[in-house]
């Protein structure tokens, strides 16, 4: 693999020198970001492959190019083991990215301007899930439920309220922003009551329904969607899982409704990220990432941070920033956070008075320190200088915190060995030049 990067200098340094710069970046902050995570190694290998030259539309052994034997091979075993991870009848491993998989299914089980029930993207829903700027948006007539305000868990009263009202076709339950058990056996009771279809968008939770760290969607939902590069550590891309009553229409919906070629060097390393879903260390990875929320929450909380609903069942939290700093918006606490080299990013709370490019929160997770094999320990060291950063936003305060934080990240490296590889391989390029 390392032979790849060493082409890549030979024929174009500036990208070569960006992705070291980024490989830097990705080594020396601390990431928050609830839905990024390193995948491994394997993965990126099986994403830098030939078969991304390959022409492969229609599915194993019914497509429309010839010479996809092998490509078939690929897409066969990311099928097989997505079905076998998560226990689902059926499974597309084409969609692109998430949005791709929500609008599949769209296509496959509604009709123009029907009702979808979904959450509202400030309540922690997403943009694919029906907002009016979207696609989903304008073709369907999209009704929004949320959380209450009491307890800022999912209001199911207004829930079956609202499908009682609206009789919607389908009903959308996962979320982007929410920090509590999805109850996924409640949807579907009232998904019977009104007639309607379960759609389970687990995107960022697919990991830790993988390892068991969170109950699955598959028993109660007619579909679930999810992308592949979240708390799943793969490949950016997504999947479709459904019943079998529902593999042909869904199949179609992706190819040729949605899409075209698949990308198949993408679906290979799905496959990859499948097998390494099944193993023992990726289970204790995932339940570890519900503990180390579990504990920075409580260290947020500790240093006088109100975490919406009170705490944390999954990989993230949202921290209402208000009892804090009432002046503070999430918009500044991440641009601070990121000079003392911790990345996280702002975000709107339910009810929030302020409008989301400001927003009164910041989203925190903790998939992609899991990964590298941090622990309680280092997440009540995180929560201690997020507290002293926003408490204090002086330049020096900021200094000492960032040298803290590289330190950390020095002692938990990720890609050392390409890294080290990759700078050498330039200085050795530059004395040969000079
Ligand atoms: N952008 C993703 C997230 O950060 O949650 C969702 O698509």
């Amino acid at each position: 693999m390392f032979r790849l990067f060493e082409t890549l200098l030979e024929v174009d340094h500036e990208i070569f020198d960006a992705i070291v710069a980024d490989i830097e970046r990705q080594n020396l902050y601390l990431n928050l970001i609830a839905s990024e995570n390193y995948t491994s190694l394997a993965v990126l290998a099986a994403l830098a492959n030939p078969m991304q030259n390959k022409y492969a539309e229609g599915y194993p052994s019914r497509r429309y190019y010839g010479g996809c034997d092998f490509v078939d091979i690929a897409e066969r075993l990311a099928i097989e083991r997505a079905k076998q991870l998560f226990n689902a009848e059926h499974a597309n491993v084409q969609p692109h990215a998430g949005v791709q998989a929500n609008m599949a299914v769209y296509f496959a089980c509604l009709e123009h301007n029907d009702v979808i029930l979904a959450p509202a993207l400030a309540h922690g829903g997403h943009l694919s899930h029906g907002a009016p700027i979207t696609a989903s948006g304008k073709f369907y007539r999209v009704v929004q439920y949320g959380v209450n305000k009491e307890n800022e868990t999912i209001d199911f009263d207004q829930v079956h309220q609202l499908a009682r009202e609206h009789k919607p076709k389908l009903i959308i339950c996962g979320y982007s922003a929410y920090s509590r058990v999805v109850e996924f056996d409640k949807f579907r009771e009232i998904a019977d009551g009104v007639g309607a279809l379960l759609l389970a968008d687990i995107a960022h939770i697919a990991g830790l329904v993988a390892a068991g760290a969170h109950p699955s969607p598959v028993p109660y939902s007619d579909f679930v969607t999810t992308t592949t590069h979240k708390t799943l550590r793969g490949p950016r891309g997504a999947l479709i899982l459904c019943k079998s009553e529902w593999a042909q229409a869904i199949d179609k919906a992706v190819f040729p409704g949605n899409q075209g070629g698949p990308f198949m060097h993408v679906i290979a390393a799905k496959a990859v990220c499948f097998k390494e879903a099944m193993s023992e260390e990726f289970r204790q990875d995932q339940f570890q990432t519900v503990a180390n929320a579990r504990a920075l929450a409580e260290e947020l909380q500790r240093q006088g941070f109100r975490i919406v609903s009170g705490g944390t069942d999954n990989h993230l939290m949202l921290v209402d920033l208000r009892p804090f700093n009432p002046n503070l918006t999430g918009a500044d606490a991440e641009k601070l956070l990121q000079r003392a080299h911790i990345i996280v990013n702002k975000n709107a709370i339910p009810f929030d008075e302020r409008p989301p490019m400001k927003a009164s929160g910041i989203r925190i997770g903790t998939p992609a320190c899991t990964t590298r094999k941090m622990r309680e320990d280092e997440m009540k060291l995180i929560g201690r200088w997020i507290a002293k950063v926003l408490r204090d936003p002086e330049d020096e305060t900021i200094e000492q915190v960032r040298n803290e934080v590289v330190e950390l990240c020095q002692q938990f490296p990720v890609y050392a060995e390409l890294w080290e590889t990759m700078k050498s391989l330039r200085e050795e390029a530059i004395v040969k030049s000079s």
